[in-house]
């Protein structure tokens, strides 16, 4: 009997499968696979087909009569079944109000590695900002030759790009640095998501305006309540750092700091400021109050890092997860382990699956686009054998990087950081196939 788990057979498995779904005569082809090649391993152990089923002998209501015309939703909106697929909110992540607070994006229900702009996590010191794109200035001075203050029309005149990336929050997971808080991924991982962003970058500006040689920082300013001012260095502005106005094929959502924002690919997302107004260039930063207190990690030592900025290679399985167990599965069935890996760095170059809590590992695959700082989702195809489980992902990125244990991180950071974990995200997957938030800290 084939081990369908080896790396070689997921392989040749995937491909058996996706040329089988290829077929138009889906029903024959995979009666006649499931009678040669895969027997034993089909996704479903011992289930028929029902010809009999209600569900497609009845008529259904929407079928016997005319549907809604096309004209009645100026802007189309998800099917109301789909009303569990939401953001989310916690006390324990606010301080005290909803305005300086955040909504947890429900990346369990993702698919492929576009956020839809309406389940794109939300994070706000001062809550969103409506901005009239009439009254919207960007100044851009300091020390540059020219300086400017644009209109929003004006700015889009510079030649725009189009990218996908994930932005992420550096306290994601953060809460988590003692030991589990959450049962469910949306609220242990949830500050993240990717989109693909238009607009266009900083260094095309400044070929136009003229940075002067002693221009070292980039302060960066809000117009909303909190400004959120953030100094960027100079390598990183001439880098990749973009100011979008697009969002998945439409206008930054007002939660995503419509109408303009910076966008510093891979870099904290407190740095990707919203409602965007100001841009000044200078020799020295600019620290605001909270920049210095906040935006540090305390190390066992006694010291602290006050920079650090790139987010770091990072993974979670994102089925099953506590919201998505395997409570239905049969022992026998072929299910996919999927999940979703990133890097401020760079390039995702691999992901490893454990079955074992973190003893043994497995190369999962990549799957769809692998893209620079952007969700990248990997897929395992397991047979299901109905017993006790503690899986994970360690994700690699082509900077080198690999994920740590949490043994690992906790040496090198202790417990009294807030930012940047990055270490191996572990599920406990129980006999029935419920799924629970565990760490293996040893
Ligand atoms: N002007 C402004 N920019 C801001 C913030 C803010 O409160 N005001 N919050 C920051 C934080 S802490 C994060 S994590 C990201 C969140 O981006 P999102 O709300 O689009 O997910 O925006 C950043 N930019
Ligand atoms: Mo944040």
């Amino acid at each position: 009997m084939k081990d369908i788990n080896s790396q070689e057979n997921q392989e040749s498995l995937s491909n058996d499968m996706q040329h089988t779904l290829d077929r138009r005569d889906f029903f024959r082809k995979s009666a006649a696979l499931s009678a040669t090649a895969l027997a034993g391993t089909s996704i479903f152990a011992g289930t028929k087909a029902l010809a009999d089923d209600p569900a497609i002998i009845n008529d259904v209501p929407w079928g016997i009569k005319f549907g809604d015309p096309v004209t009645k939703n100026r802007y189309g909106m998800p099917s109301e079944y789909e009303h569990n697929n939401i953001r989310r909110n916690t006390k324990l992540l606010s301080s005290g109000n909803w305005y300086a607070s955040i909504a947890m994006c429900p990346i369990h229900e993702s698919e492929g590695i576009i956020t839809p702009n309406g389940l794109f996590f939300s994070r706000a010191h001062g809550g969103v900002a409506h901005v009239d794109p009439n009254e919207f200035r960007l100044m851009i001075h300091g020390l540059v030759e020219k300086p400017l203050v644009l209109t929003l029309d004006q700015l889009k005149r510079y030649p725009s790009v189009s990218r996908i990336h994930f932005i992420e929050c550096p306290a994601n997971g953060g809460p988590e640095w003692r030991g589990p808080q959450f049962n469910s991924i949306q609220f242990a991982k949830g500050m993240m998501s990717c989109a693909q962003w238009t607009g266009v970058y900083i260094k095309t500006i400044l070929e136009d305006l003229g940075l002067k040689p002693e221009a070292q920082w980039m302060l960066a300013e809000g117009s909303d309540n909190s400004e959120m001012g953030r100094t960027v260095p100079i390598d990183k502005v001439l880098d990749d750092a973009m100011i979008v106005w697009g969002q998945n094929g439409e206008a930054l959502r007002p939660e995503q700091g419509y109408p303009v924002r910076l966008l510093l690919p891979g870099w904290e997302g407190n740095m990707c400021v919203k409602w965007l107004k100001r841009l000044e260039f200078s020799s020295e930063p600019f620290y605001c109050k909270e920049e210095t207190a906040k935006y540090t990690a305390l190390k066992p030592s006694g010291k602290a890092v006050q920079h650090f900025y790139a987010n770091e290679v990072n993974s979670v399985i994102t089925s099953p997860c506590p919201e998505k167990p395997w409570t239905d599965l049969k022992v026998g069935d072929l299910v996919e382990i999927e999940g979703l890996a990133w890097s401020g760095y760079g390039t995702i170059t691999g992901v490893d699956i454990t079955f074992d809590g973190c003893k043994n590992w497995t190369p999962a695959k990549l799957k769809g686009l692998v893209l620079p700082k952007a969700w990248t989702r990997f897929s395992f195809m397991y047979r299901y054998e109905g017993k006790p489980l503690v899986i994970g992902s360690r994700a690699m990125d082509d900077a080198g990087r690999m994920q740590p244990t949490i043994a690992q991180e906790v040496a090198y950071m202790g417990v009294e950081s807030v930012y940047h974990r990055n270490s191996i995200a572990t599920w406990e997957v129980t006999a029935n196939g419920e799924v629970n938030n565990v760490q293996i800290r040893s």
